[in-house]
């Protein structure tokens, strides 16, 4: 194969492998490695530490799911926590809910946002709404000591190594507990159990540590790692009900890629080899 290619590593002999017609950035960060490619099959292409984070073909799909899911499994989402997405693109679909009022979105490299701005127009519109207030710092330390302020929290956040890992933990699970309001909804993507089991396997038994009601759904994400992409869904009360509030749905008629009614019920649809990874950890009940 001539000329450069980008491989992620999924495995030790495997991985994902993107021609790349031009290196738009490439910069060591503060906290990470950054890159950005522009590639034919993908678009514009987003790493962090060599590991896909967001490509403009494919990015829709993750986005959509990792927040249409809870925003529209909430009577009223108004008041929105994004910890990491510093591309923009959780913040772009949260901003499409007219319920919304506030979004915090907490990021720690502020390098991640000033490439989004300088390489995905699809992303831009989003930092400049005025419902957006962006916070560059530690979501760790952001989260600590909140009370009771955030409809529904969502972690879009890296892998669970190097600046990642401390977004995994059952004490900053408790944390975003805490600073989530009654029937609030936190919502976390959780890896792939096919590349990553032992991964996907803690997340979900921390989840069920800080929250009462834990459900796992599920996405294709063809530019991360194989087969099924997993999200973390959790409620802080298991009494209130969580389905689909298809009035709202109905109401809004977005226009989305992804994410539709169907898909919304199916998402959380699992597998038996997922199921058996996370049996235990999950709630049966869900009304
Ligand atoms: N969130 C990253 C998901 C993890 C991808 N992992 C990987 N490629 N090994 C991305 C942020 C998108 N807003």
């Amino acid at each position: 194969m001539s000329g450069l290619w980008f491989t992620e590593l999924h495995g030790k002999s495997s991985g994902i492998t993107i021609k790349v017609t031009n290196v738009l950035r490439s910069i060591k960060t503060r906290y990470q490695k950054l890159d950005v490619y522009e590639t034919e099959d993908y678009g514009t292409v987003l790493t962090l530490d060599n590991l896909v984070m967001t490509t403009e073909r494919d990015e829709f799909i993750y986005h959509e799911m990792i927040v249409h899911v809870p925003l529209f499994s909430h009577p009223n989402p108004e008041n929105i926590l994004i910890i990491g997405g510093g591309d923009g693109g959780t913040l772009r679909e949260v901003l499409k809910h007219k319920t919304v009022k506030n979004v915090d979105m907490v990021e720690i490299d502020e390098e991640v946002v000033k490439a989004s701005k300088d390489f995905f127009p699809c992303f831009a519109d989003a930092f400049n709404n005025p419902k957006s207030n962006l916070i560059f710092t530690d979501g760790i330390e952001f989260v600590k000591g909140k009370q009771n302020l955030y409809d529904v929290i969502i972690i879009d956040s890296t892998d669970p190594i190097n600046i990642g890992e401390g977004l995994f933990t059952t004490e900053f699970y408790m944390n975003c507990n805490n600073a989530l309001k009654d029937k609030g909804i936190l919502c976390n993507q959780a890896e792939s159990p096919f590349h990553s089991p032992e991964w996907v396997e803690n997340i979900f038994k921390k989840l069920n540590k800080a929250f009462p009601v834990v459900k796992c759904y599920r996405a294709e994400v063809p530019t991360y790692p194989p087969g099924i992409w997993c999200f973390g869904f959790c409620a802080k009360q298991a009494e209130h009900s969580l389905s689909f509030q298809e009035n709202r749905y109905n109401a809004y008629n977005l226009k989305l890629k992804y994410y539709n009614k169907e898909i919304h019920n199916a998402a959380f649809a699992l597998p038996n080899f997922l199921k058996e990874l996370i049996v235990g950890t999950c709630s049966e009940k869900f009304s």
